[in-house]
């Protein structure tokens, strides 16, 4: 290539000038390389003009770019919005519950509320009803199972009274308003007849009505020891059951220790006649009554 370049990079050709101008410009212009640099004011100019082109270029692209960026970050917001505005109405919904519902729904949901607040009143009511059952078949049943065992015990004492009864009769003791009376086979003191009667379950024999005392004489054919003594403290009678005489059946004269002897046991002597009884010295030996009382 016959031209030259400026450290600019313009490419001057001199082939045309005459010699005094090429050297002139060749001394004047000449880079490094040897190139010849712009000399003249029309280079000059055109290089204004070049630069000043590249600078509306940039200027041109660098507009370009802005008005994009503009307009995408203009979209950009406005999608932003739309999608606030969504997230906004969402976010409402979630919070006051899912969308309210229509005034039908609203009657309906108001009746069944209103329903299930009547029944479970009816249910509260009928509940304390049944408690009150439930509390009177309590006391109920607390009254039968106490009723029970009072009937349980007296049917147990009746069977035993029954069993006593057979027992007794059986023995050949005989019944007379509310005892039993056994009149022995042997003849013993007054202690050791008592002692057997106690044995048997019964004592020696407590006289306590008219009606008794005819009972028993009725019994006997002969003399029986009966259970009244004052051993413990002379002219002091006793039952054998601790009582005190209150009635008694002595026979005339009697008691009397006879002839200075010390009678402190009870017979029934004179059978025949109601007022039967005599002080005997109690080491004497005789018959004996027994008397089990056994009231029904
Ligand atoms: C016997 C005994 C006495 C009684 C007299 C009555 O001697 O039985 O106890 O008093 O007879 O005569
Ligand atoms: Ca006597």
């Amino acid at each position: 290539m016959k031209g030259h370049k400026d450290k600019s990079g313009i490419v001057l050709d001199v082939r045309n000038l005459n010699a005094s101008a090429r050297t002139a410009v060749l001394n004047n212009y000449t880079g490094e390389s040897g190139e010849v640099a712009a000399a003249l004011p029309g280079g000059k100019l055109l290089k204004w003009v070049a630069v000043s082109f590249c600078l509306v270029c940039i200027l041109q692209a660098a507009l370009n770019i802005s008005l994009r960026l503009a307009l995408r970050t203009d979209a950009s917001c406005k999608n932003l919005t739309e999608e606030e505005d969504s997230l906004k109405k969402n976010n409402d919904g979630k919070h006051h519950g899912i969308k309210s519902p229509p005034a039908s729904q609203n009657n309906i949901l108001t009746r069944e509320r209103d329903d299930l607040k009547r029944k479970l009143a009816d249910f509260a009511s009928q509940n304390n009803i049944l408690t009150r059952e439930i509390d009177d078949l309590k006391r109920k049943l607390a009254d039968f199972v106490s009723q029970n065992n009072i009937l349980t015990r007296e049917r147990d004492d009746l069977k035993r009274k029954l069993e006593d009864f057979v027992h007794y009769a059986q023995q050949g003791w005989q019944y007379f308003n509310g005892s039993f009376y056994y009149i022995s086979s042997t003849k013993q003191n007054w202690q050791d007849s008592r002692d057997d009667c106690l044995q048997r379950g019964a004592s020696l024999a407590i006289i306590n009505s008219k009606e008794e005392q005819k009972f028993i004489r009725q019994q006997q054919e002969t003399i029986i020891w009966i259970g009244l003594t004052d051993k413990e403290t002379e002219g002091v009678w006793k039952w054998v059951d601790e009582t005190p005489l209150t009635g008694s059946f002595w026979y005339s004269g009697e008691p009397n220790n006879y002839r200075g002897s010390d009678e402190d046991c009870v017979v029934i002597n004179y059978y025949n006649d109601e007022n039967s009884w005599n002080d005997a010295v109690c080491e004497n030996q005789n018959l004996w009554l027994c008397e089990k009382k056994m009231v029904i």
